[in-house]
């Protein structure tokens, strides 16, 4: 398809509430929309990139940076035929994976808008509902986590994840744990240990979790490693798979036993869709990550949810667990077993209200042919 204009819109969110990780606290969640329009037809993106360099070296300032100044340029005015054909024609550009994650969105939802079939279809996903879950921050108290986590179970979330930093962990999950001796729990460090600190997780073992997700640092493929050896319990990775061979390398490695897919992280959907191609034969369950995404990339995290090697519930939560007003007219519901309906329609089978984006946008870039 021709890609005459391309329009980038740095959001500024508010929570309902704070969201706090081993890396800080935030009140709003920034983020980066990406608005394709093409042969009277528009599709709509989301960069997960954020506005500080916690989870990822990228932030909302340097996808814009990125895009504006190197990706965009390559792309409008010319006929971009598929996201194979996007990442070769971006792939001079090293790195940066959310910012161009943001645009293969908005290819896909183009491209299915076109074709009339939903991105579940394009992706070849096999589930009209998905199995998810809650990411829950950390709280002032441990009491307030487990009043936190209360909250969720009942609203129905069936699985639980908790955030967890140095001084802040076994003591966390074993409260948490107590508290819901049945429920599906896992935890996850965003970094925040090294090899020599992190014995001090050992007793998680006991906790009878999912799985521990990123305890090292994200450049530590091998420590993961050697730190599986001596768990019982699956180490999940995150920040450090950000390629289908970072995935190879892990598998090869036995440095995790399941891996944690977000699309952004990775590069973009057909990346993401890769490193599932990959995992499935190798025997490793993989789920689908969040990042705190408006209902743009939330319907993207239902489709990819969808595919046939995503066992386990990923961190794509109800609306209303992030969201008093999101910018899709669409808002998604939590059924009972803790599902949520894969959209249909086509593309990301979302309508953008685009007064909300005007009214949560901080600013906005229109790159032309
Ligand atoms: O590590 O999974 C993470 C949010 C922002 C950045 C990193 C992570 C998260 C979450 C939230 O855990 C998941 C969600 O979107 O609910
Ligand atoms: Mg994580």
């Amino acid at each position: 398809m021709r890609l005459s204009r391309i329009t980038l819109y740095p959001l500024s969110m508010p929570l309902i509430s704070h969201f706090e990780t081993s890396f800080g606290r935030i009140y709003n969640r920034e983020c980066v929309l990406v608005k394709i329009e093409s042969e009277g037809l528009v599709g709509w993106g989301e960069c997960a990139a954020d506005r500080d360099p916690g989870y990822s070296y990228e932030t909302t300032g340097t996808a814009m940076h990125i895009l504006k100044d190197f990706a965009l340029p390559l792309l409008v005015g010319q006929d971009v035929i598929d996201a194979a054909d996007f990442q070769r024609r971006i792939g001079s550009i090293r790195g940066h994976h959310l910012a161009k994650a943001g645009v293969e969105m908005a290819l896909w939802d183009l491209l299915g808008k076109r074709d009339g079939k939903s991105l579940k279809q394009m992706l070849g996903g096999v589930r009209d509902q998905v199995e998810v879950g809650v990411s829950v921050g950390l709280q002032d108290t441990t009491a307030d986590l487990v009043r936190a986590v209360d909250g969720y179970v009942a609203k129905g979330y069936r699985r639980i994840k908790i955030k967890i930093k140095p001084g802040r962990d076994v003591s966390e999950a074993q409260a948490v744990r107590a508290a819901n001796p049945d429920i599906r729990l896992q935890v996850d460090a965003n970094s925040a240990y090294s090899l020599e600190t992190a014995h001090v997780l050992r007793p998680l073992d006991d906790l009878n979790l999912l799985l521990i997700e990123q305890p090292l640092f994200e450049d530590d493929i091998w420590d993961h490693r050697l730190f599986q050896k001596e768990l019982r319990t699956p180490i999940c990775l995150d920040e450090s798979i950000i390629s289908a061979r970072h995935a190879r390398y892990a598998i090869e490695m036995e440095a995790c036993r399941i891996i944690n897919i977000k699309p952004g992280r990775v590069g973009g959907l057909s990346q993401a869709v890769e490193i599932h191609n990959l995992c499935q034969p190798a025997g490793l369950p993989v789920w689908c990550g969040g990042m705190l995404e408006t209902g743009i990339g939330r319907a993207s995290n239902l489709a990819i949810s969808s595919l046939p090697g995503f066992t386990l519930p990923g961190d794509v939560s109800a609306s209303d667990r992030y969201y008093t007003r999101d910018v899709t007219q669409e808002r998604f519901t939590l059924n009972p077993g803790s599902t949520i309906d894969v959209p249909t329609g086509a593309g990301l089978g979302v309508t953008v209200d685009e007064q909300a984006v005007k009214d949560f946008a901080l600013g906005e870039v229109i790159v032309q042919a």
